[in-house]
């Protein structure tokens, strides 16, 4: 089983894939925690270029190539192994944060990038994928307030420090995204607490994979 979580900054993917972690485990299944960017060692390398805020000139083509890089070393030595080993894989963010921030965020043609997203994946989609979807007005906050306890408001900070109105193209971006792709795609509320969208969470995947008749 590989399982993707997406949505705007702050939605709290990091906060549920560890609550999912342990339902699986709960269940008797290994699971495996990854994220991109940064899910491989060259990946690492990768993150740092992409979210220091140092970085504000990268040109929207140079940031797609380094998203696809880390995608591309990411699937190969990294979900790929850990799938064919038996264990759940679930990511924070894979290909589709590619189609909706390079894409409905940058402007980037769509096409071209879900052509470049099927070159870096090399046919492993996941079986499902998740948006958590809340006001970015809220998940930007959650987001800040977190980078500045945890002092990365400087080494991750790129992405926040862009225009609120870049926040709502990828909200509706995700929205419209998930529309083109039900079969694999499922939308979350995620603006209540951390249990109420564990909930939502967990009907979703029991839907998907352990629903009998
Ligand atoms: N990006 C891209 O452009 N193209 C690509 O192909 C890929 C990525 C793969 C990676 O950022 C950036 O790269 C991302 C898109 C771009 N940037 N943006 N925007 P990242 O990995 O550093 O950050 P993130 O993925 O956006 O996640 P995040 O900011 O770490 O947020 P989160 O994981 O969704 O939320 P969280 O850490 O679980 O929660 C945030 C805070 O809110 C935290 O203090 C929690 O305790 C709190 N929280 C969580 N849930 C709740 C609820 N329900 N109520 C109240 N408070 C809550």
């Amino acid at each position: 089983m590989f399982i993707t979580f997406e949505g705007i900054e702050g939605t709290g993917k990091t906060t549920q894939i560890q609550n999912i972690k342990k339902y699986f485990e709960s269940r008797g299944k290994e699971v495996f925690l990854t994220m991109e960017p940064g899910g491989s060692r060259v990946g690492r390398e990768l993150r740092k270029m992409l979210l220091h805020v140092d970085n504000k000139d990268l040109t929207p083509l140079t940031e797609l190539f380094l998203y696809l890089a880390d995608r591309a070393q990411h699937v190969a030595q990294v979900i790929r192994p850990e799938l064919e080993a038996g264990k759940v894989v679930l990511c924070d963010r894979f290909a589709d944060s590619t189609i909706v921030y390079q894409g409905y965020g940058r402007g980037l043609d769509t096409t071209m990038l879900q052509q470049l997203n099927e070159a870096a994946v090399a046919g492993l989609w996941p079986d499902l994928t998740i948006i958590l979807d809340i006001d970015p007005e809220v998940g930007l906050k959650r987001a800040t307030d977190r980078n500045i306890e945890e002092g990365k408001a400087m080494d991750e900070g790129r992405f926040e420090a862009e225009h609120i109105s870049f926040h709502k193209r990828i909200r509706e971006g995700y929205l419209t995204w998930a529309a083109l792709n039900r079969d694999r795609i499922r939308v979350a509320d995620a603006s209540s607490s951390p249990n109420d969208v564990f909930e939502r969470i967990k009907t979703i995947i029991e839907a998907r994979f352990f629903a009998t008749g």
